[in-house]
């Protein structure tokens, strides 16, 4: 089973540019409480490596690629993120790591909720009892 969930937003190209717009609800599944962004990553640079407990999240890499790979305990799936307008659904409780970042990349995420590190689930193990137990 693919766990790949993407969103395509609106773009709107003229000569002064290229314009994409997502809005809360609607493009972007969830009420937004949080964005963060990541810059200046090495070339072939990895981060990531955890799940979270509640937290949703749309991915972005609005220049350069990124590789996101995602686990549900069960399936593995892979996405390259490379299109400023393609956004990445990364829902609750999935393992993802992103890798072999561009040295250009500029990553965006919108978050479901604030930041909490009681959120994260950032071994391994824990996450596949996590996931199991009722
Ligand atoms: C995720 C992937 C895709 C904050 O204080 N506030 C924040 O909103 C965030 C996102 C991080 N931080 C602090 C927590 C750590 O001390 O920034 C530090 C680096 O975070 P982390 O090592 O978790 O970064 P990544 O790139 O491994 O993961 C990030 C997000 O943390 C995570 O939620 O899903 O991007």
């Amino acid at each position: 089973m693919s766990l790949i969930e993407t969103i395509n937003l609106p773009i709107l190209s003229d000569e002064r540019g290229s314009l994409s717009f997502a809005e809360a609800s609607s493009h972007i599944p969830f009420p937004i409480k949080r964005i963060f962004y990541i810059t200046n990553t090495p070339e072939n640079g990895n981060r990531g490596f955890h799940a979270h407990k509640a937290t949703h999240q749309v991915l972005f890499c609005l220049h350069g690629s990124v590789l996101i790979k995602l686990d549900d305990g069960i399936n593995k799936s892979e996405f390259l993120l490379s299109k400023p307008n393609v956004g990445l659904l990364i829902r609750n409780k999935i393992w993802h790591s992103m890798e072999n970042f561009t040295k250009d990349c500029v990553f965006l995420s919108v978050a479901s909720t604030h930041y909490s590190e009681k959120d994260y689930i950032r071994n391994y193990d824990d996450f596949l009892n996590f996931i199991t137990k009722k």
